[in-house]
């Protein structure tokens, strides 16, 4: 089959760097358009490819048989109907949409068209070490995992970053990650903000959540951490631990210390993941079947729904036992 002809849609951080994976490290697919709002962004980011204003307008081009949608969280839902509606793959960054409700117009749709259309950008089932991790889980050699602690640590939040933000742009990695590590749902959740000065949201903050497994997972969420992007992740089985280990390459022994250096955002980090996950997506549009491992629209609704209810939580130290919709079944869409 021929080259798959791939358009971005948004040129911020991510979009400019899915761009560039999409032109330069995957085989089977190529770049040929970028929108942005701010068209000398997306021309910079389409580095030759076409470059547009209107992001229905790239839904709509013919030269663009798939879509990947990297715009701001708020624009998600409409963009992702909108490709299904042309019948086009998408590949969506999280949050899949802002509420829950958005989310099931999304799985609804997808089950109208027929087809699987739409994968959620939880880049961390690409993973190398994730996926090493749920093999040695899923192996049973440790035994069963009690529990897995988490942390997802960012230097500095942008100053546009909201308390909810945390939970809804952050902590939906850990809901995702966690509950495919686990192979299991949530059934509550408590959450420890730490207490915060008048006015300012609480940084950082300690979830508890509980699984139909019976496993505990323990996510800190630090939006300022101030020394580097860190996330990490140790499942304690009945006998023995597996977790991640330091994510540099190589170790400084200088003066009587030695140091591991870390990036200053999650973009080197999980590039492996994100240039992994985007070559499956477009492999999957190839054979006609999703990669297993992607995150579908109902994944990405149920991260979206629970992210809700834990901000709710937030405002209080109360555990909150969660409530979600029943997943439709394609003969139920409506
Ligand atoms: C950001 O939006 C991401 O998706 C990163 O993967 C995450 O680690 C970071 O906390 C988010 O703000």
């Amino acid at each position: 089959m021929a080259s798959i002809g791939i358009g971005v849609i948004g040129a911020g951080v991510m979009g400019a760097e899915h761009a560039r994976i999409l032109a330069t490290e995957v085989s089977g697919g190529h770049l040929v358009a970028v929108a942005d709002a701010d068209l000398p962004r997306a021309q910079a980011a389409a580095n030759g490819a076409k470059a547009m204003t209107n992001a229905e307008g790239l839904i709509a081009d013919p030269a663009v048989e798939a879509v990947l949608v990297a715009s701001p969280d708020s624009t998600h839902h409409r963009l992702v109907l909108a490709a299904i509606a042309a019948g086009k793959p998408v590949l969506c960054e999280k949050p899949l949409a802002t509420s829950s409700a958005e989310c099931m117009e999304i799985v609804q749709a997808e089950i109208r068209s027929g087809r699987q259309l739409v994968q959620t950008g939880f880049m961390r089932r690409f993973d190398p070490a994730y996926r090493e991790m749920k093999a040695v889980i899923e192996g049973k050699a440790l035994g069963g995992v009690h529990i897995l602690h988490c942390q997802h640590r960012n230097a500095a939040a942008p100053p546009w970053f909201t308390g909810a933000m945390a939970v809804t742009n952050s902590l939906v990695h850990e809901l995702d990650i966690s509950r495919w590590l686990l192979s299991t749902e949530y059934t509550a959740v408590t959450a420890f903000p730490y207490p915060s000065e008048e006015g300012k949201t609480a940084d950082p903050a300690l979830f508890v959540l509980e699984t139909k497994a019976g496993t505990l997972v323990s996510v800190e969420i630090f939006m300022n951490a101030a020394y580097g992007y860190h996330v990490q992740a140790e499942a304690v089985c009945a006998k023995g631990t597996i977790g991640l280990a330091h994510p540099a390459l190589t170790r400084i022994r200088h003066q009587r210390a030695e140091c591991g250096s870390f990036p200053s955002n999650w973009i080197p980090r999980f590039l492996d993941a994100y240039r992994i996950q985007n070559q499956a997506w477009i492999d999957g549009i190839h054979s006609g079947t999703p990669p297993v491992e992607g995150a579908t629209a109902w994944d990405g609704l149920v991260a979206t729904c629970l992210a809700d209810q834990i901000v709710e939580a937030l405002t209080g130290r109360q555990r909150v036992e969660f409530k979600l919709p029943p997943k439709p079944l394609p003969s139920e869409a409506v």
